[in-house]
């Protein structure tokens, strides 16, 4: 046998590989197969859509076009480091750049003490990825100091959640449920534009959706109530009131499955349908539709998003949200239901394996004794070895490079400059760090400013798993070679170790070796992987956690949660008593309207990936701002003007786009875009007292255009529409 090949003989037919999409949380099913040579001597990729329950054949223009990312132009083929901060970055070897990131952790800890260097990671991660990054802050650097982007993302829900339901899981049901619904009510989630085949299984419900914005989800709602941003608190409310007032409580559920009905409902005795449309905006007839429709239809699910959730209110929401469902007696039930939509890829396994402050891999609490023995007896340390709970994102963010903060800081799947809140401050806190050290496989604006990059494979270039948004683990498998000179995270992450001297045992390479110690690591833990194993997944069983591991007959794993019972001790949900309350900063005469940001369909996240596949960027090129057509004259602008938008944190610079279904006291802002048009120079970072989730989506802000500012006092812009309507 020859390894080339003579020239006559047709290439081999090469087996289509079966992965999932490396995009959002519904990881569709895909399959990758070459199609011949592409630039620079690496095969072409191309996607097709398989009949995985989740997208049945169908996949969104992300999905399509996703094998674009793996020969873009600019990829990251080589370390860069930077000789010193704000000083030129230049190609090197892997060594010298893994010696310089490895110097310089051992300085901060010289100076400071093990807590001076942080980790931040992503929900992008594989759960090999994200479970080694966790025990390589907590043992290799000693750190507290390691929190993730998911707090950006999912924290509030899963706050809620857990408190409700003892365990948290985006949705406690698999996506094929849904197809059986008669009515869904989305709060504050747009998923004809987020999670575009998920529609597909909704189908053939009678949407009610509560968003500010007339979005293509709401374009095909039975109902739309068009919520004033920030309030979905108090329509919780209210809607529970209408429940009970009409006599929709489910009278033997609460009683034989929950607790706490009696105190929650104090909470919303006061909130009349009246009282609530004057808070919320929503017409008094549409909140006794919505429920009507709800109460009305036998199979019913009330599902989250990140409208409801990314507000300093957000756990308390979320709790509202779940309150109403709970008294409709909808989780738990089959065919019924309350979920979470997740978002990123792994936004849900990457939250149980210990990336994030306080938790431990198994979902387990880092606080927990028992949890840290069991953990630290798998990592082969002492229990007292391990570090206590560390600073949220934000507030890690915030801290750095200040007098008690970290001063080296290792950034592994996320892009915080673009997408982290108050992002001018967070640039300047990375900007005052000793050390920044980012792992990427393309150039981001946080690689950007970066003292040491390290290029990494990508989603078709690697082995790992991915768990879903409804708890199902998935294999990633690779489909070609990654280009030379990239490494994967895991050898990263191995190098950057033994370099600290850890034995290299403790940091193995091999996915499957690494999730292997995972699901050892998580057994007995909320999230137990410990029945699942490669070969059970690439049979292709359908392995929703938890699945533990039995001396019998294998697990099945766990696809429907609750339906006996709920996983607190004594079996039942608990109402959780809440009270209404603003948003952290109203409008005001300086800064009359709402200000909100969220997601279009052709950009993930803060784009880093999607604005180098050419068709995608062609759809969305510029950061644009969107804006009801009065509120744009008001402050003197036209379709196409540049405007900036104007909070007490910064300003961003968009192109307006006229809508006339949008709230005339609220503008809309895509956070995919860089540079001067990053919403989040605006955004508030005021967070959630319980999740410690940032307001994403609510502050004051002003409209001025570009180069002239506009008087924004009574009767400029916005006038007459949120500043009054509020007080
Ligand atoms: N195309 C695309 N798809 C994605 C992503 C992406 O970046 N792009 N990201 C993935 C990730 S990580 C996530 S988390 C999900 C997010 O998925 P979604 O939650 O669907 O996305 P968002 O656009 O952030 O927010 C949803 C809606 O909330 C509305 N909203 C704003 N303020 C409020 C409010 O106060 N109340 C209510 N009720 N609604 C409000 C916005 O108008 C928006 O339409 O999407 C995933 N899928
Ligand atoms: N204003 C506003 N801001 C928001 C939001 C909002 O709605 N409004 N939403 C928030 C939410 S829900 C989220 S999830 C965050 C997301 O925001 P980010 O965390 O910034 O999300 P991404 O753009 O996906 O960034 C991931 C980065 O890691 C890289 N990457 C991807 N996979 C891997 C990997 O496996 N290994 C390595 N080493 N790198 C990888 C990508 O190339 C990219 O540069 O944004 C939050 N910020
Ligand atoms: S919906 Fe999500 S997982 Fe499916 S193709 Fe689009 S981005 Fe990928
Ligand atoms: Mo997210």
């Amino acid at each position: 046998m020859t390894s080339t090949p003579p020239a006559s003989v047709p290439p081999p037919v090469v087996a289509a590989t079966a992965t999932h999409c490396p995009y959002c949380a519904l990881q569709c099913g895909t399959e990758l197969v070459e199609e011949g040579g592409g630039g620079g001597g690496r095969p072409t990729i191309g996607v097709r859509p398989t009949d995985f329950p989740v997208n049945r054949g169908r996949l969104c223009q992300k999905g399509w076009t996703a094998p674009r990312l793996l020969s873009a132009g600019d990829r990251l083929l080589g370390p860069l480091v930077r000789d010193h901060r704000g000083g030129p970055s230049r190609a090197t070897d892997w060594p010298t750049a893994l010696d310089r990131a490895v110097a310089g952790i051992r300085a901060a800890v010289d100076r400071a003490g093990a807590d001076s260097v942080a980790v931040l990671g992503g929900g992008g991660l594989t759960n090999e990825k994200a479970y080694l990054l966790g025990k390589f802050a907590r043992v290799a650097l000693g750190t507290s100091q390691i929190d993730y982007n998911g707090r950006f993302c999912m924290s509030s829900a899963a706050a809620a959640g857990n408190a409700a339901f003892g365990v948290d899981r985006g949705l406690p049901f698999p996506v094929t449920d849904l197809e059986a619904a008669e009515v869904v009510l989305l709060v504050g989630a747009n998923p004809a534009e987020t999670m575009p085949p998920l529609m597909a299984r909704i189908a053939a419900a009678d949407l009610v959706v509560v968003d500010p914005r007339r979005t293509p989800t709401a374009e095909r709602a039975a109902l739309h109530l068009r919520t004033r941003p920030g309030t979905d608190l108090a329509l919780a409310l209210g809607l529970l009131h209408v429940a009970v007032v009409d006599g929709h409580v489910d009278r033997s559920y609460v009683r034989d499955r929950t607790t706490g009905f009696d105190e929650a409902w104090r909470h919303a005795v006061a909130w009349w349908p009246e009282r609530t449309e004057q808070v919320t905006g929503v017409p008094v007839a549409d909140q006794r539709a919505a429920v009507r429709l709800l109460a009305a239809a036998s199979h019913r699910y009330v599902l989250t998003g990140r409208g409801a959730e990314q507000h300093s209110t957000g756990t308390d929401t979320v709790s509202a949200v779940i309150n109403l469902a709970l008294a409709l007696g909808l989780p738990g039930r089959r065919g019924s239901g309350y979920g979470c939509l997740t978002g990123q890829g792994n936004g849900q396994g990457g939250r149980e394996h210990g990336q994030k402050a306080d938790q431990l891999p198994g979902y387990r609490s880092i606080e927990d004794p028992s949890a840290r023995n069991h953990v630290a007896g798998v990592w082969g340390v002492r229990p007292e070895d391990l570090p206590g709970p560390g600073r949220s994102a934000y507030e890690l963010l915030d801290a750095l490079g200040g007098p008690d903060g970290p001063r080296a800081l290792l950034v592994f799947g996320t892009n915080p400059v673009v997408s982290a809140p108050r992002a001018g401050h967070v640039t300047e806190r990375l900007a005052a760090l000793d050390l920044l050290v980012v792992a990427d496989f393309v150039p981001s604006e946080t690689t950007r400013i970066a003292d040491v990059v390290l290029p990494t494979t990508q989603w078709a270039e690697e082995d790992g798993t991915m768990t879903n948004l409804e708890g199902r683990v998935l294999r990633r498998r690779a489909a070609v070679p990654p280009p030379p000179g990239v490494r994967t995270d895991l050898e990263v992450l191995s190098a950057l170790a033994t370099r600290l001297g850890q034995p290299a045992g403790r940091f193995p390479t091999r996915p499957e070796v690494v999730f292997a110690e995972l699901a050892a690591a998580s057994a007995g833990g909320r999230a137990d992987y410990s029945g699942i194993d490669y070969d059970r997944l690439d049979r292709g069983e359908a392995l929703h956690w938890p699945c533990p591991r039995t001396s019998g007959a294998p697990h099945p794993g766990t696809p429907r949660l609750f339906l006996d019972r709920f996983a607190h001790p004594d079996g039942r949900a608990r109402f959780r008593p809440v009270a209404h309350r603003p948003g952290a900063e109203p409008p005001d005469d300086g800064y009359p309207l709402y200000g909100t940001t969220g997601r279009v369909l052709a950009h993930y996240q803060s784009g880093a990936q999607t604005r180098r596949v050419p068709e995608l960027a062609s759809v969305e090129p510029v950061p644009y701002v969107e804006v009801h057509p009065d509120t744009a004259g008001r402050a003197g602008l036209a379709a196409g003007d540049v405007a900036h938008v104007v909070t007490r944190r910064g300003r961003v610079t968009a192109t307006v786009r006229l809508v006339p279904h949008l709230r005339a006291d609220t503008v809309f802002l895509p956070f995919h875009f860089p540079e001067e048009g990053r919403a989040n120079l605006i955004t508030n970072p005021e967070l959630d007292p319980v999740s410690r989730m940032p307001e994403f989506k609510v502050c004051a802000v002003r409209l001025e255009r570009a180069g002239g500012t506009t008087s924004p006092g009574p009767g400029g812009p916005g006038g007459s529409t949120g500043a009054e309507e509020v007080r």
